[in-house]
């Protein structure tokens, strides 16, 4: 059986060959990106049985991403490789300043090219509800919400309360440049997050993307998840569980070369102690020792520390982590 499938568009990510905007880079390196795929990997490499479904074009980068991600170890037999519709791409900067060459966010640009993408016509007549909710765990993005309407109606049928369905984990991944063509607002994002069991947000996307400022009014806002994890970036994460109250835990300090993939690394630490029924201070520090990994590293993916290594920092007592 599998643990944890994901459901979600990759894409290949182009990364500049030198730091500078995107009107500067003359070349690009070739890498792969996708929200959802981050986490499989991140989780295979965890040694845990996922799979990753969604619809790549017949294209070589269809091919390479496929190819890619199953060098991962992930499941990749669900992908379906659609010939009238290319695969998505997106070229990213890491917003270094000239001067210092630290990655600034605010200066970073993200250029999708993933309109009409063939995973962009997943839809509930295509994607079979028993294939997604075929693991113990069902990871979905908020992305996905952004690319269709019949994405979303996806989201909303694999989310309903039937029998049979996994627990749902769902990463708000608010994407302003995909909502700005967006016919719809992405309050979505926080109807689909109530439908949830397990929900990861940052504050500053729930500024964005709702209006809503601080961790208590975000939970506030999203009362039904059995659990709750708010991050705040580089500072930790609270996680609100529906028994008992809040908990914080601080997120170690780490010189960040490219922020990109870290909430899909910090979501792959804790589901992977979720599944190995870790204490809920442990999942979260899984979540914090995942992402430093992605932090320092300037792609998407990074090699998740050793088992046995985030099993001993994770087991050190609250003084080593404040
Ligand atoms: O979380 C990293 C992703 O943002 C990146 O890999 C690309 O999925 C992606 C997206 O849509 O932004």
């Amino acid at each position: 059986t599998t643990d944890v499938v994901c459901l979600g568009e990759s894409l290949v990510a182009f990364r500049p060959v030198r730091p500078g905007p995107l009107a500067d880079v003359p070349a690009f390196e070739r890498g792969i990106g996708g929200a959802e795929s981050n986490v499989a990997c991140a989780l295979a490499r965890c040694g845990h049985r996922t799979r990753w479904i969604s619809r790549v074009g017949t294209d070589g980068f269809g091919t390479h991403l496929v190819d890619a991600i199953a060098a991962h170890g992930v499941d990749v037999s669900a992908v379906q490789r659609d010939p009238d519709r290319p695969t998505g791409v997106y070229f990213r900067t890491a917003g270094e300043r000239a001067t210092t060459l630290t990655a600034d966010r605010s200066l970073a640009e993200v250029a999708y090219y993933r309109a009409g993408s063939a995973a962009s016509a997943m839809s509930p007549a295509l994607v079979p509800r028993e294939t997604a909710w075929s693991g113990r765990i069902l990871h979905l993005t908020g992305i996905t919400a952004a690319l269709s309407a019949g994405c979303r109606d996806l989201l909303r049928h694999l989310t309903a309360r039937a029998p049979g369905r996994p627990l749902l984990s769902f990463d708000v991944n608010y994407r302003a440049a995909l909502w700005r063509n967006s016919p719809e607002s992405p309050s979505v994002l926080a109807d689909l997050a109530r439908r949830c069991d397990l929900v990861f947000v940052g504050e500053d996307e729930a500024e964005a993307a709702w209006g809503v400022r601080g961790t208590a009014a975000i939970r506030a806002a999203l009362p039904e998840p059995d659990l709750l994890v708010v991050k705040h970036g580089a500072e930790g994460a609270t996680a609100f569980p529906r028994k008992g109250g809040p908990l914080t835990v601080p997120a170690p300090a780490v010189d960040v070369v490219a922020p990109v993939g870290a909430g899909d690394a910090f979501a792959a630490g804790f589901l992977s102690a979720t599944l190995r029924e870790l204490p809920l201070p442990a999942r979260l520090r899984h979540g914090h020792l995942t992402a430093a990994a992605a932090l320092t590293v300037p792609g998407d993916l990074a090699e998740p520390p050793a088992r046995e290594h985030a099993d001993r920092l994770a087991a050190l007592d609250d003084t080593a982590w404040n």
